[in-house]
Parts: structure tokens; sequence; C-alpha cells
């Protein structure tokens, strides 16, 4: 659908989206706005533009889907709760293919780690039996977006919690587990039983810019420990006293999940600055625009 002048000339993260409610043209065939969201999840794309890209609008629960396999990363899903955090969406941890793992309590006990009270769900997607729990999160008046990487069994749960066959699955490779992008675009489908459902294909970039408090909502643990360290600048790196490093040291801490909360941070100051930068740029340019025109516009009257 065609976007008014104003809305192909606003930034990305402002252009229509699925989810959004718009408005409408007389004729119905352009949109002059996006109502505003009660709740955006966006991600940085990096690449050409740095951009904040919009991906699913007024979602009330991210469903986080990963499988019981060599997919499986706490430092994936601990970017996606940020992201979900940012997004002002309730997240559920979605683990697929129990059918296929010996020990799937552990990775229910691994994806409980990632945030403090994260609901995690468990499901053979071939087994419409074991889905109620995935079910207890849907009425009729939720809806719900499906995220995680390919071939990790999106849209065959989907089919299955509608109980016929809305959206094409695919095979994943064999070597390292990982989907071939069977759904190549977002998509709406309504729950026979009530309930939206956006299927969102695997995403390879998750960029994260502008979410440094949401980061840390999902690493909370991290923060109520650095309170009782020695000083009050510590930066949990040498320093002693320091009640970050000390629980790494006890056991109580996975240094992975430390690790990737640095790394998380360090990235997400880095694009904060590009992302400001490229806004300030747009801005300068859109000013050279206006002078130039109105330059124009002293000569024609003159
Ligand atoms: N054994 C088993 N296989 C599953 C399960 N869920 C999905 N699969 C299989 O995993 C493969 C990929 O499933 P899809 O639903 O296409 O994956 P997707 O997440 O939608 O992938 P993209 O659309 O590429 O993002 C298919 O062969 C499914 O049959 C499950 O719970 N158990
Ligand atoms: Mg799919
Ligand atoms: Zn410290």
């Amino acid at each position: 659908m065609e976007l008014s002048p104003a809305l192909q000339q606003s930034a990305a993260v402002d252009r229509p989206t699925v989810g959004d409610w718009v408005l409408l043209d007389a004729s119905l065939a352009r949109i002059e706005e996006v109502l505003e969201r009660k709740s955006l999840f966006k991600r940085l794309a990096v690449g050409a533009r740095n951009e904040i890209q919009p991906i699913a609008a007024n979602i009330d629960t991210l469903f986080i889907v990963t499988s019981c396999n060599e997919e499986f990363k706490e430092s994936r899903l601990e970017r996606y709760l940020a992201l979900c955090a940012d997004a002002g969406a309730m997240p559920v941890i979605i683990l697929t293919k129990t059918d296929l793992a010996d020990d799937v309590d552990d990775y229910i006990r691994r994806a409980r780690g990632t945030q403090a009270g994260v609901p995690v769900e468990a499901v053979n997607s071939l087994d419409p039996d074991s889905l109620d729990g995935v079910r207890s999160w849907i009425d009729g008046t939720t809806t719900v977006a499906l995220v995680g990487s390919s071939g990790v069994g999106k849209s065959t749960l989907l089919n299955a919690l509608a109980g016929r066959r809305l959206a094409a699955t695919g095979e994943i490779r064999e070597d390292d587990k990982k989907g071939r992008h069977t759904t190549s675009h977002r998509e709406l489908h309504v729950l026979p039983t009530g309930g939206l459902l956006v299927d969102v294909p695997g995403m390879r970039e998750l960029g994260v810019a502008e979410i440094s408090d949401s980061i840390n909502t999902v690493f909370n643990d991290i923060e109520a420990l650095a309170m009782r360290c020695k000083f009050a600048d510590c930066r949990h790196e040498t320093e002693p006293g320091c009640a970050v490093l000390g629980a790494v040291e006890s056991g109580e801490l996975d240094s992975r999940r430390l690790s990737n909360y640095r790394k998380l941070l360090r990235e997400n100051d880095l694009a904060t600055m590009t992302v400001a930068e490229q806004r300030s740029r747009g801005r300068n340019f859109a000013k050279l625009v206006k002078t130039v025109k109105e330059i124009k516009q002293n000569r024609n009257d003159s």
C-alpha cells in the first residue's frame, strides 16, 4: 500500500509495520497516519544504513522460540529479552522439539536463568497434546508475535495451535540444525479459537541501540550484586571487594552471563552513538534541502 509523502520521509521506525493501526485516505489506497502504538518490537539493522527498524507493533506477548538442540543459546535469549523489555511486551520463552532432546529439564533450567521470573513453556509441536501450556498465554484479546531463529519451528507451532496449516514450514539442515528461511515475510494470522499471531521470519541480525535500561532489566541480578561492590564506580574487572566477580567465583553467577551483559552494553553504547550521529546528519540534510528550496523560491519571487 502507498504511503503519504510525510510517512515516506519519516524515519523507518515511524513507518507502518505489521500490527499497526493506520488511517487511510478517502480512496483507501494510501496510508495517511500510523496510530499511536501500545508496544513496538524493533531492532537495529546493521548495514549500509544503521537504522532502527520496526518489526511488529501492538504486540501484547512475545513468544521467544528456541529449540532443544544445538540452536539453543542463552546469550541469544538474553538479547531477545532485552528487545522485548524495550518493546513493552510480555516475554514467554518457548522451547520446541522436546521430542528430540534427552534432558528437557536442563534446557528449561537454563532458559529460566536468562531473566528472573520469565515464563518458560516446552512443547513438541508434532504432538497437539503438549500445547496446553502455550495455549494458556493466548486468548481472544491477545496479540502474540513469534520470534526466533530460522528453523526453530515458529510456523510449525502456529499451525499446531491453529489445528490446520496456516503457514508453510521447511526442513532444517542436518549439519548445523539451521533453517532455510522458509517464512519470508511477517504475517498476521487469526486463530480459530481467537487471538492474533504474527509469524516473524528468522532474523540473522538483532542489533541493539538505545536500550540500556532494558538490558539492565534483564540482568537485574547483576545490578543487584553490583550494589554490594566495595567501590560505587566498580567496573567489575579487577577491583578488590567486587561482589559481581565474587559471585562468579562462588558459582552463583555464570561467567557467560556476565560477559554477555558486558557485550550487550558495549554494543548498545556504540550503536546508540552511531544512531544519534546519523539522526543529526539526517537533520542537517533536511535543513540543507529547506535552505536550497528557499533560495530557489526567492529567486523565482524576484
Ligand atoms: N521433531 C520436531 N520437529 C519440529 C518441531 N517443531 C518444528 N519442527 C520441524 O522443524 C523444521 C522447521 O520448522 P519451521 O516451522 O518451518 O521453522 P520456522 O521457525 O518457521 O523457520 P523460518 O520460517 O525459516 O523462520 C520443520 O521440519 C518442522 O517439522 C518439534 O516440536 N519437533
Ligand atoms: Mg516459518
Ligand atoms: Zn564490582
